[in-house]
Formats: structure tokens, sequence, C-alpha cells
């Protein structure tokens, strides 16, 4: 199949999705054709079967506001002629659904279908603000399969956006060999942590819905009863005030702040505990990678994450906000060996079983075909 993937190509979840399924898929044989202002930060551009191309935003004085949703359009249509695709596959509804309709029209006689993913913000955030509530809409009747990464999403969609037509729920994926207990590094880790101290990590955008400052407040409660360090992976707006509330707590020299990184597994893998105490969650993608490198979740009992960790066994779950709660039973866990071993291979064992990228590929490949057979795409 000839496949083009519309997706954010920055740091955050919609676009590892894209990236990781993009790559799997080429793997497969299958052609891939990313549309977007940059290649996905994942995406390895030297692949067989992987192809970018780049879409130009002029600016012009006239232009307050440059459109980027057309000239994508544009692109799509320009990359389903010369490539003969046969699939759009639009990752975040906005603008990429809409693109994606825009340029079906442009060339009806392709048979191009478009299959659209709703990843979270772009529902519960983005898409229900009043500007973007109708546009989003139109995008998710508009497109001939929509999926939604976790069940709470497929249901927020339907409730806050008032359709009937069928999401097929395709959660978030993990490749296991490369998400692994297997990549600790003894040498790296000492780059974070000294041996008898304990790793916290986080990974994430640091935008609001993230709550990096309770991430901040639970490791300063944690570190306050035993030796501990955090590691802060990524960047976003929020980040400057939790290095803030770190020299605060006096914990500023506790914790590195690394940046955006592509290949995050080696170091999740050296982490003791993951936090995600995010407002919302429609899956938790990082989670789900530290889950598999066999490091527990502390996480909240918000959106996705009740489907992906079962509290107390293969993580452990609290409501938004509750830092006391978390760094309590957090503790609990560092400080004891065989339950912390047990949360671990119970996570990578539920990582393993419910959420491999094979089978979840496999999930994607079908929806393809369906809708390729169902309007005679190439
Ligand atoms: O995590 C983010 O904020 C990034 C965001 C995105 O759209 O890039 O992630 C969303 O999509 C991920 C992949 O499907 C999910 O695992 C995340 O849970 C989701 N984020 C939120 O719902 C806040």
């Amino acid at each position: 199949m000839k496949i083009a993937i519309a997706c954010h190509p920055t740091y955050g979840g919609s676009g590892v999705v894209a990236a990781e399924l993009g790559m799997e898929l080429a793997r497969r044989g299958h052609e891939v054709h990313y549309v977007s202002y940059e290649p996905p930060f994942r995406v390895s551009r030297v692949m067989e079967n992987i192809f970018f191309h780049d879409v130009e935003v002029l600016t012009y004085p006239l232009f307050r506001y440059p459109s980027y949703a057309l000239p994508l359009a544009a692109k799509l249509t320009e990359v389903i002629r010369a490539h003969g695709v046969g699939i759009m596959h639009a990752h975040y509804a906005i603008p990429h659904s809409i693109s994606a309709i825009l340029a079906k029209q442009m060339c009806r006689a392709c048979g191009v279908r478009i299959v659209t993913t709703l990843h979270g913000t772009d529902i519960t955030l983005v898409g229900n603000d009043r500007s973007f509530y109708e546009i989003t809409r139109f995008g998710i009747e508009e497109s001939d399969a929509v999926t939604a990464v976790s069940e709470y999403l497929a249901r927020e969609t339907h409730k806050q956006f008032a359709v009937t037509r069928a999401i097929s729920v395709v959660p978030n994926f993990v490749d296991t060999e490369i998400y692994a207990p297997e990549r600790r590094s003894e040498a790296l880790r000492r780059r974070f942590a000294a041996p008898n101290e304990r790793l916290l990590v986080h990974i994430s955008n640091f935008r609001r819905v993230k709550r990096v400052l309770d991430v901040v407040e639970v490791f300063a409660r944690i570190a306050r009863a035993t030796p501990a360090r955090l590691l802060m992976v990524g960047a976003g707006p929020d980040l400057a005030a939790a290095e803030l509330r770190l020299a605060e707590l006096g914990l500023k020299e506790r914790a590195s702040f690394v940046g955006p990184v592509a290949d995050v597994a080696e170091l999740l893998a050296c982490g003791d505990l993951f936090l995600l105490p995010s407002e919302s969650e429609s899956f938790g993608l990082a989670a789900l990678e530290a889950m598999a490198c066999g490091v527990p979740v502390i996480g909240t009992r918000a959106g996705g994450l009740p489907e992906l960790i079962q509290d107390g066994e293969s993580g452990i779950l609290a409501e938004i906000g509750a830092v006391e709660e978390m760094a309590r039973r957090g503790l609990e866990l560092l400080e004891d060996v065989e339950s912390h071993r047990a949360m671990s291979r119970t996570a990578r064992d539920v990582a393993r079983r419910r959420f491999p990228i094979a089978s979840v590929v496999d999930r994607y490949v079908a929806l393809y075909e369906e809708v390729s057979a169902a309007g005679g795409a190439r």
C-alpha cells in the first residue's frame, strides 16, 4: 500500500505514534510518505520506503495569519497524484483531517481514502475550543474511518461532538524489543544518579496539562525521605516554572534537564519510577514506554490512564493533584524491593501482552484495507 501520513512532527505523543507506525509499515514493505513542515522527530530518514515531503508556507504581508492547512492540502494532493497514494492517515484532527478532506476533493478521481486518528488534546482541548469546534466535527464526520487511542477518547468524542459515526479504538503501542529493561546502562545512569540514589523520570512536552509542578512536588517529598534524583526529558512552556520551583526547594542540583531526546528507551530503563501526574491523558504513551522498560509508573485516574495502568498491580494511580499520596505510595514502593520488582515485571508484561507493535499495526493495516475496499482505492 501507499500511505501518506500527515502529523505534527514536534515532541509529543501523536508525532511518536505517526513516526513509529510509519517506520513499521515501511519495514513491512509499504510505501510511506510523510507530509509535514519537518520530518517527525523519531523518523529515520534513511529508511527504505520512507519519503518526506516538505510543506512550505508562504508568508505575505496581506496574510496576517499565514495558513498551514491549505499548503498542506496542496502538497498532499501533489503527493497523491505523483505517487499513487491510496490512503491518507491524518494524526491529530486539526488541521490534518481538514487538509486531507480538501486533498481528497481536489483529486476525486484518485479514489484516495482518509483515516483520522484522534490523539487526545485535539478533542479535549483544541477541538472543543469554540474556534475549532465545528471544523473538528467536520473532520471527524467526513473522514472515511476514525480511530481513537483509548475507549475514554472515543467516548469523549461521541459525547463532546455529538457524532454518531463509528470510532474504532486502536491503542498506542510499543516495540518491546527496543523498550526493554535490558536497555539499562549503568554508565548512563551514573550521569544522573549515584548507585545508592533512586532515579525518578518524567518525559513530556511540559504543557500545563502535564502538571509538571506536581512532578516536582512528588519528587521533593520522596527526596526528603530517601536519596533521590530527578531526570526531566523534553521541553515546553512549564519547564522554567519547574526549574524555579526546584530552586526554591533547594533541589535544583538534584535534577537533570536533558531537553527533547528522540530515543528515550535508554533513559527510561535507567529509572526507578516514572511520574505522569497529568490532568488529562488520552492514553499516556510515555507511561507505556516506561512500563515496557520495567519502570513502574505513578499516574492519575485521568482520561485513558486507568485503561493502561491497573492501580497497585502494574503501577500506581491517584487523583489529580494528590501529590502527598503519590509521594507516599512511591516511597513505599521504592523501599519495598520485592513489591517494586513485582510491579516492574507486571508493567512489562502488560506492555508485551496488550500493546505490542506488531498486532496494533496489524489493526491499522486491516483498517486501511477495509476503507480501500469500500472506496476502491489503490
Ligand atoms: O502528550 C501530549 O501532550 C502530546 C499529545 C500529542 O497529541 O502529541 O499526546 C496525546 O497523544 C498521545 C499519543 O496518542 C497520547 O499517548 C497522549 O496521552 C495524548 N496526550 C494527552 O491526551 C494530553
